[in-house]
């Protein structure tokens, strides 16, 4: 059945006047909508571990990993089969349903991939859902990928095809959307979203948002991140976006993105609760959890434990993992089995 709410059409102008819109208004059509298609007080929750860190070549200026920034980041080999699942178990142990796996590389060479493919199996192996993000793939890497089991891939546009010139040099917004082509085509789902606060425009806040929702699918699972400014790099000392701008856009991924996954990413750690809360009701309805992103500070465990039991927000459950967030589970079982709390 064609669903008339999903569109891949959003014009720029289109996008620009939902930004424009009263902030009550956008917010309130925004919840509106996210409540037609997800449950409002369920939150997806993935673990994020770096399996090799540092040492890019890319130039991304928001990015403490390249390696002609000073950023202090010490840089590390690919982790091994045993390491990656062990960490992939206490993931598991604390409940996740997700395990994301990042690579600071352009894009692996074919005998990366070869080891990937045996971190996917090993954490496939546990009944996690996996996710990668590695860089540019080709269509025969992201068909092995898919093989050996990856659910997921990240691989994020950033920002609108007009402002990326002036973050990224050394890789073209084409072989973001090629990329992108070769994981649809392998059959798996994509994970695509962007960074804002980089200095850009409103319209081209618009602009990310608009190249997103107009992809030939919408990507299963949105990221918006907040720039994490670290020292060293180029953006470092960009000014701080105003938070309620971060919630509009929030509330404009929702609307062109209605069935999608819109994930509260990097930023948390800055991000003052109420304005989290505010991201909730606007439409987010994923993060990532534990005390690390890739290489920068998330909220800590208790925090985002305490933040949940405020907001009576739950865990979602992943019916293939039949696991939800041990970690993030309210003190209260509903004993519906779901952990949402509720009095049963
Ligand atoms: N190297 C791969 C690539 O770039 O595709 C995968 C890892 S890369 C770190 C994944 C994403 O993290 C980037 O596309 C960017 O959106 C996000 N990211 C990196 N540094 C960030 C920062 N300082 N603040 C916010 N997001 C950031
Ligand atoms: C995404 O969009 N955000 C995550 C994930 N995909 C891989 C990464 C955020 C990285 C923030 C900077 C760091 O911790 O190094
Ligand atoms: Fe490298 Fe990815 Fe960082 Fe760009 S974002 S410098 S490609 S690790």
């Amino acid at each position: 059945m064609v669903d008339a709410a999903i569109r891949h059409d959003w014009t720029r102008a289109e996008v620009a006047a939902l930004f424009a819109l009263p902030f009550n208004e956008l917010l309130h059509r925004a919840h509106a909508l996210h409540r037609r298609y997800h449950d409002p007080n369920a939150v997806q929750v993935s673990t994020l571990l770096s399996i090799k860190t540092g040492g890019c070549p890319e130039d991304c200026s928001y990015c403490p990993q390249a390696a002609r920034y000073d950023t202090g980041v010490q840089a590390q080999k690919l982790m091994s089969v045993e390491d990656v699942l062990e960490r992939a178990q206490a993931a598991k142990a604390a409940g996740a349903s997700r395990f994301c796996m990042g690579a600071a590389w352009r894009g692996p060479k074919d005998r990366d991939v070869a080891k990937v493919v045996e971190l996917v199996r090993a954490v496939k192996s546990l009944g996690l859902e996996t996710c990668a993000t590695l860089g540019m793939l080709s269509g025969a890497q992201a068909d092995q990928l898919k093989a050996a089991g990856l659910d997921y891939y990240n691989h994020n546009l950033d920002t609108a095809p007009e402002f990326y010139g002036e973050v990224i040099h050394t890789r073209q917004y084409q072989q973001r959307l090629d990329t992108l082509g070769h994981v649809r085509a392998a059959g798996m789902k994509t994970c695509c979203g962007g960074i804002v606060g980089m200095g850009e425009s409103r319209d081209q806040r618009a602009g990310l948002l608009q190249a997103l929702a107009t992809l030939p699918e919408h990507p299963q699972s949105v990221p918006i991140n907040q720039l994490v400014p670290v020292e060293g790099t180029p953006l470092h000392g960009t000014a701080a976006l105003d938070p309620f701008e971060f919630v509009r856009t929030i509330a404009v991924a929702r609307l062109l993105m209605p069935a999608s996954m819109v994930r509260l990413s990097a930023g948390r750690q800055q991000m003052d609760d109420a304005v989290q809360a505010l991201c909730f009701f606007a439409g987010a309805n994923s993060i990532f959890h534990g005390e690390k992103l890739l290489t920068t500070d998330n909220p800590d465990v208790a925090h985002d434990r305490a933040l949940f039991a405020r907001l009576d927000l739950h865990p979602l459950a992943v019916e293939e993992a039949g696991t939800v967030h041990a970690d993030l589970m309210q003190t209260s079982r509903c004993g519906h089995g779901c952990g949402c709390g509720a009095a049963a």
